[in-house]
This record gives C-alpha cells, structure tokens and sequence, in this order.
C-alpha cells in the first residue's frame, strides 16, 4: 500500500524513512508544490493538518510529522515556530544562542508529533513523542539536521549532532513517537 510521506524537510524525510521500513508500505515523497499551512496552536494539530491536507489532495493514505525545539527559558520559544525562526538552519541555531546569551538555564526539549490519515483526509493514527536535553553555548557535531547540534543530551554525554543515527533514533522525540505508533501499527495490520 502506498504512503504518501506529507514533508518537504530532506533530514526528516531520511529519518522518517528509517522509522518506516519496518514496514511495507510503498513510501512516496509529497509533491513539492503541495504546501499545506499550518494554522494550528499545537504540534498535533499542526501534523494532523499536513497529514490531511496531503492525502486529500493526493487521494492516498499520508504521514506528516510536525516537530520542533521547546526552550525553557525562552517561555517555550520556537516551540512550533521552530521550522520559521530563521531562512536556514545555520540563522535559527544562531538566533536561539542570542536569544539565550549567558542564560544559566538551558533546559530544553524536543517534540514530534506524527500523524497519519486515510485517503478522506480523517486521521487514523497520531502520537507523540519528547526527548529532554541542554542547549550548548555553541554548536556541535555536524551529524543529524536543523537544532541538532545545538542539543545536547545529559544521559548520552553528546548532542544529537555528534550522535550516530542509531542513537539518535532510540532516545530521540521522533523515536519515542515510533516507539509508541509502530506497534499499533503492527497490532492493526497497517502497512
Ligand atoms: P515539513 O513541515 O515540510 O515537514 P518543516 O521543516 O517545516 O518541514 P516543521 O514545521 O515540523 O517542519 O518544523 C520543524 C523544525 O524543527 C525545523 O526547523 C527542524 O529543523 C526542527 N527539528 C525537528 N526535528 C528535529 C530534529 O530531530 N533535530 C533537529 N531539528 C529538528
């Protein structure tokens, strides 16, 4: 069966990937000039919007994932503004370390949110997953994509920039998403 897989995020898409070849669903990337907007005031709501969007537009069963960086003491910002925080990954990891300066507190976290829908557009399936950690005064590793080298992980001793992609995908946000979604997934005959 195919899924249509409702990003246009290339570091994503590979990591989506790894998630999904446990399964045997036919993936296709979105078309690239299908954008869906993302109106909404939470993760959920926000992957449940592309999700949708795309599968109704392309009449097959699509997945989206709506993620993004949590910064304590910068009151949760960029939060779901994450992907909108600067034009490249390099402007928005500088921005959060500006923003931040000498602050002591560099608690933070990481969402991801994933939802998957039929080809009506309804959702089938959604859950969500977090990942805790520091944000460092300056970036390292050039592993991974977007905030990774900026979040560092007490319990692994690395940030997900300098981390194998194994790693990455066991503790990360994404992966406890997966951790949650792939067995029912399994359970109900799905993919
Ligand atoms: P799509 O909506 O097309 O999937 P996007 O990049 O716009 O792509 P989001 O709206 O979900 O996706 O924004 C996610 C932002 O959070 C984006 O800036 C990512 O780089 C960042 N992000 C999400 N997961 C991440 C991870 O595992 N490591 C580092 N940065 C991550």
């Amino acid at each position: 069966k195919k899924l249509i897989v409702a990003t246009s995020n290339p570091g994503k898409m590979q990591e989506l990937q790894e998630y999904l070849t446990e399964l045997d669903w036919e993936l296709q990337l979105k078309p690239d000039s299908l954008e869906i907007e993302e109106t909404g005031e939470t993760f959920i709501a926000n992957a449940c919007l592309k999700a949708s969007g795309v599968a109704l537009a392309t009449g097959e069963w699509a997945i989206a994932d709506d993620s993004g960086l949590v910064v304590e003491a910068l009151n949760g910002a960029p939060g779901i503004y994450s992907a909108r925080y600067g034009n490249t990954d390099t402007e928005r990891i500088e921005r959060v370390l500006k923003e931040l300066g000498e602050t002591t507190n560099r608690q933070a976290y990481f969402v991801c949110a994933i939802a998957i829908a039929e080809p009506d557009g309804s959702i089938a399936f959604s859950a969500e997953g977090i990942c805790q950690g520091e944000i460092l005064q300056a970036p390292r590793g050039t592993k991974g994509f977007g905030y990774d080298p900026i979040f560092y992980v007490p319990s692994v001793q690395l940030t997900f920039g300098e981390m194998n992609p194994e790693i990455k995908h066991k503790i990360s946000h994404r992966g406890k998403a997966f951790e949650i979604l792939l067995p029912v997934l399994k359970q109900q005959g799905i993919g």
